[in-house]
């Protein structure tokens, strides 16, 4: 059933019920429009209530038809609202809890529209990469005046009915329920109300001016060009609006729809609503049933008051859970409390938080240097040094003190999770949680998943993780996880590059330029060069025909670790972090070019960029061909959240097939034909290889 029709006395009410938040889909414009000819035919009923079942009035479209046919097969939406805008008898909207996208739409299509307070209501396409298709660039103004619309439209955020119902002659509602229990009683009593008043009033009939126009939307015009240079929809969002005040109803009806129809075929708007679903899809574990029961998790322990450990304390005090933190000297539990102080001041004196709810997290923060001290909390998550005999001795400890039941997780980003299970007796407890620094800032949570790790474990990882804003993703046990797996390849890469002809900062450039957030060597020098040179000297013990640029070494022989050390692969004045091209480094490329016989060549941004992107693609291949993760969505989750790979192009993976799989293959066949690079490193990994010889994508 996707939407329930009642008569009651002269009232029918129609309730859409698609679960989870009533999107609408084809089957469901198809009961809504039925539902009203019913009501129609039907002598007896003079008014109609439209309202949604469950937890949303509705989440608008369905995204799970997207760039299906069934998104557009008659009735679309516009069809369903047009047999709103000529229903014979008066239609109020009951609304409450979600109201988005073609929901508002719909409702806009009433005649009247009540809503419970609470309620959050939004235009949020533009998130989506696209415009509200179905008339809301065109209705919304009539209601709330231009501006506020457009406000609404181009940010795409939601916002609380009571809110817009205070704006001064708003008449996007008609009444604002008391409360939710009581919209269903005041819908159907103002249906009852104006059951016989004619004619209908129809948002469409509304006037929609803007004083001064032309100024206004030249205004709003360059606004949105700064914010959302890489974006097209929100251009079209202003063109959709200024059209509602210069044009006729349906003529501005018609360069909507002409916007959406464009827009949904854009590259942008297909990488936003890849990472709509896959950040949906990351919580879902194909093996983890979505109702295995979950561990309460009332208290947390954190070991560690460092950088690491303290951000990851903030995660759970912002969300309301009581931390202790243990260390094992007071002087570093001093320093680590000492931090998480500074940075809430900070928030408050920036004004972004309040100074109750400053004192209401600390509250809730205790400090121990007692392991016993922890014997009640629900989940303890060490975040000590990044050493194996380290991490044997907190977790043998936390064997003997931890209550029956909570979960052991280590913060490490490359140790083996299996092995550091063994340490305890009960390996189905212990879990990876693999923060990214600064912890209580970067979104991404690698969920490190052991042979061992129990499903409620997992489940219960990854439901607290929302409550803490993260966005969690399941990875199996391998060295580097997914992310750092990825980075290591694409580290060599840029190495590669610097040994035939290209610089640090070309290489930066580039990548910068396509989009990222900070190229190779800028993240070095920040994340400190010497983490790669640790992992470099342990690969070369592990895996001795894994090549790499002498460069990185040479730079870390010079003691150049990046910013925590004034100079890195780029020079920095004292107290700045803008990176200075270094002579010294660039005059030590050339001579190691010299010394490996090579005649440096120009390299083309195009061939850096695919150079860098192809790696983290390859690698990603092998890591879905080893399990180590579920889906190629999870990969594109990971890179987008924690390494600056650009929104706009969706993740490696879902670029890649933007690119084409075939062409991606072509490329890396390209590169290992050149002599100075690794022709074994651009070996396809048979996955990609396959799914490239039969034109298939990733997901
Ligand atoms: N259609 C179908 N399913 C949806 C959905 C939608 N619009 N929105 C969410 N879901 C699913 C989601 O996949 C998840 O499924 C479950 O609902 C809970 O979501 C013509 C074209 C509505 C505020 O962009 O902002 O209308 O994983 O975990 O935190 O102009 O979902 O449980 O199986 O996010 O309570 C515009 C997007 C579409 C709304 C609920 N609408 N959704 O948040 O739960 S374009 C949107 C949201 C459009 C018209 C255009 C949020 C939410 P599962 P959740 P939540």
């Amino acid at each position: 059933m996707t939407a329930e029709y009642k008569v009651d006395g002269a009232i029918a009410v129609i309730t859409l019920n698609n679960p989870p938040v009533n999107g609408l889909g084809l089957a469901t414009r198809r009961a809504i429009v039925d539902a009203l000819d019913k009501a129609q035919a039907d002598a007896a009923v003079k008014a109609i209530v439209i309202t949604g079942a469950g937890k949303a009035f509705s989440g608008g479209a369905d995204i799970n038809e997207f760039g299906k046919e069934e998104a557009m097969r008659e009735p679309n939406l516009n069809s369903v609202i047009n047999a709103l805008d000529n229903c014979s008898k008066p239609t109020v909207a009951a609304i409450h809890s979600v109201c988005m996208g073609g929901g508002l739409e719909l409702a806009l299509g009433c005649n009247y529209r009540v809503a419970a307070p609470g309620t959050l209501v939004a235009l949020p396409e533009v998130k989506l990469g696209l415009l509200p298709g179905a008339g809301g660039t065109q209705r919304l103004p009539r209601v709330l005046g231009v501006e506020t619309a457009l406000n609404m439209i181009v940010s795409g955020d939601s916002v609380k009915s009571e809110m817009l119902g205070a704006i001064p002659g708003q008449k996007l509602f008609d009444k604002l329920a008391a409360s939710p229990d009581s919209l269903m009683d005041e819908a159907k009593a103002l249906a009852q109300q104006v059951a016989e008043a004619r004619p209908l009033p129809r948002v469409r009939d509304l006037p929609c001016k803007h004083p001064e126009g032309d100024a206004y939307f030249q205004f709003a015009r360059n606004m949105v060009k700064g914010m959302a240079k890489n974006y097209p929809a929100p251009a079209r969002c202003v063109d959709a609006v200024e059209a509602a005040t210069r044009k006729k109803f349906d003529d501005g009806m018609a360069l909507e729809r002409e916007a959406f129809v464009e827009l949904m075929w854009t590259a942008e708007s297909r990488a936003l609503r890849h990472l709509f679903m896959a950040e949906r899809a990351a919580s879902k574990i194909a093996d983890v049933p979505g109702d295995t029961p979950l561990r309460d998790i009332k208290s947390v322990g954190v070991i560690g008051a460092g950088t690491m450990g303290g951000g990851i304390s903030m995660n759970f005090l912002n969300a309301g859970v009581p931390v202790t933190i243990l260390e094992t000297k007071q002087e570093a539990l001093d320093r680590g409390v000492a931090t998480i102080k500074k940075n809430y001041e900070a928030q408050v004196k920036k004004g972004k938080l309040k100074q109750e709810k400053y004192e209401e997290r600390m509250a809730l923060l205790s400090t121990t240097l007692a392991y016993e001290d922890l014997k009640n909390a629900d989940l303890i998550i060490e975040a000590v040094f990044e050493e194996i005999g380290v991490k044997e001795a907190v977790f043998t400890q936390l064997d003997a003190v931890a209550k029956p039941g909570a979960i052991l997780a280590s913060n490490t980003s490359t140790l083996d999770v299996d092995k550091i299970a063994s340490f305890t007796k009960r390996p189905q407890d212990v879990v990876g949680m693999h923060f990214f620094s600064p912890a209580n800032v970067m979104k991404l949570l690698e969920v490190v998943r052991g042979k061992a790790t129990g499903k409620d474990v997992l489940a219960t990882v990854m439901k607290l993780a929302k409550k803490i804003k993260k966005t969690a993703v399941v990875s199996g046990v391998c060295d580097g996880f997914i992310g750092n797996r990825m980075i290591e390849q694409y580290s060599r890469q840029a190495g590669f590059l610097l040994d035939e002809g290209a610089t640090p900062q070309q290489v930066d450039k580039a990548i910068e330029k396509f989009g990222f957030a900070m190229g190779p060597f800028r993240m070095g020098d920040l994340a400190g060069n010497d983490i790669g040179w640790a992992i470099r000297k342990r690969r070369a013990v592990e895996q001795p025909d894994m090549k790499y640029s002498a460069t990185a070494d040479k730079l870390c022989e010079l003691g150049r670790f990046g910013q925590k050390t004034g100079a890195g692969w780029y020079d920095y004045q004292a107290g700045k972090r803008d990176a200075i091209p270094s002579d010294l480094v660039n005059k030590m490329i050339e001579e190691h070019r010299k010394a490996l016989g090579i005649t440096p060549r120009k390299i083309s941004d195009e061939e850096i960029v695919q150079r860098l992107v192809f790696a983290l693609v390859n690698e990603g291949a092998h890591i879905l061909e080893d399990g180590i993760a579920g889906k190629s969505g999870d990969i594109d989750m990971v890179y987008l959240t924690g390494y600056g790979f650009p929104i706009w192009r969706g993740g490696p993976m879902h670029y890649a097939g933007e690119v084409g799989l075939f062409n991606v293959v072509q490329a890396m066949q390209r590169f290992a034909r050149n002599p100075n690079d690794d022709a074994k490193f651009w070996q396809p990994a048979p996955l990609l290889a396959k799914l490239a010889a039969e034109g298939k994508q990733f997901s």
